[in-house]
């Protein structure tokens, strides 16, 4: 294998022919919710019960949920690759499990994860796979009311952030699969890559607001696209 340091980052794209919205498509989450009111620490102290709402209907959602043909083919990609020598990190923005339910093994969930809930009040962080309430209990200090869905909202430092520059700043290939390019520091991942020499690549629907900052893209539904790239990358020897 070409490559031997590999960072793939994923978005909703990925996880859209799944039955997960994505959030600034035509008909997305935030075509039909405002993000201040959903994806703030501001409107979570404004309106807890809202928040909880909008996160227990894609939580309950997940259930439903089950990964497609891309989230396996990145996992089968993953196993292929470390078998050739070469390590594979995928960071994902989404907060859906589905690659891990594909069988991808080292991930990074930057925008926190639906199946695990935050104390606000001691910082434990729990996995949840029921509804979040005003009257949850904290299984680490039993405060009942400080626990909110532990994910990232616009105004915080998402997870894992100085790992994911590490691997970026000495990464040969990036990948950005079904994302927007518009929500930093993500949208900034591929000028890290492509500065200090990686070969970078976006798979998605269209073009991105990134797009110009790619070597190479490839356009369609990640179902199909993201599939026969990696399957071209490993029999090209790449
Ligand atoms: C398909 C497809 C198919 C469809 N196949 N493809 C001014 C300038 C620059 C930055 C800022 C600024 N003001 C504020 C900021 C920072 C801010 C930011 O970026 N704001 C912008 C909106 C301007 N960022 C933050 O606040 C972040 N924190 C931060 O910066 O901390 C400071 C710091 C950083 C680093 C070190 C130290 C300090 C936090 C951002 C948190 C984002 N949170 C959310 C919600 C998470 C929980 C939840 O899910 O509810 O994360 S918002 C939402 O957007 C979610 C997503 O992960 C994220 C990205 O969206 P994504 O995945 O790209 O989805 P879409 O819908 O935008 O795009 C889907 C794409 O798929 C499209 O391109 C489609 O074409 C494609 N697609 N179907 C393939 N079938």
């Amino acid at each position: 294998m070409k490559y031997r340091r590999i960072v793939i980052l994923t978005g909703a794209g990925i996880s859209a022919e799944s039955g997960m919205g994505t959030f600034r498509d035509k008909g997305g989450l935030w075509t039909t919710h405002s993000l201040e009111d959903v994806a703030t620490p501001e409107g979570f102290a404004r309106d807890p019960a809202l928040v909880h709402t909008f996160y227990n209907l894609r939580r309950a959602g997940l259930k439903s949920a089950a990964p497609n043909r891309a989230h396996f083919a990145l996992a089968e990609f993953e196993q292929e690759a470390r078998s050739r020598g070469s390590d594979v990190m995928l960071v994902t923005q989404n907060v859906d499990d589905l690659h891990e339910r594909a069988g991808s093994l080292s991930i990074i969930h930057m925008h926190g994860e639906l199946t695990s809930a935050a104390c606000v009040s001691c910082g434990a962080r729990a996995r949840w796979e029921q509804d979040l309430g005003l009257d949850s209990l904290c299984p680490g200090c039993g405060r009942r009311g400080a626990l909110r869905p532990d994910v990232v909202w616009f105004g915080e430092v998402p997870y894992g952030i100085d790992e994911i520059h590490d691997r970026i700043s000495t990464c040969d290939l990036f990948v950005s699969i079904g994302t927007s390019g518009e929500v930093y520091p993500a949208a900034g991942f591929v000028g890290l890559a492509a500065g200090q020499g990686a070969h970078t690549v976006e798979l998605n629907l269209e073009p991105s607001a990134n797009a110009g900052f790619f070597s190479e893209g490839l356009y369609g539904p990640a179902t199909q696209v993201v599939d026969r790239w990696l399957n071209a990358l490993l029999h090209s020897g790449g």
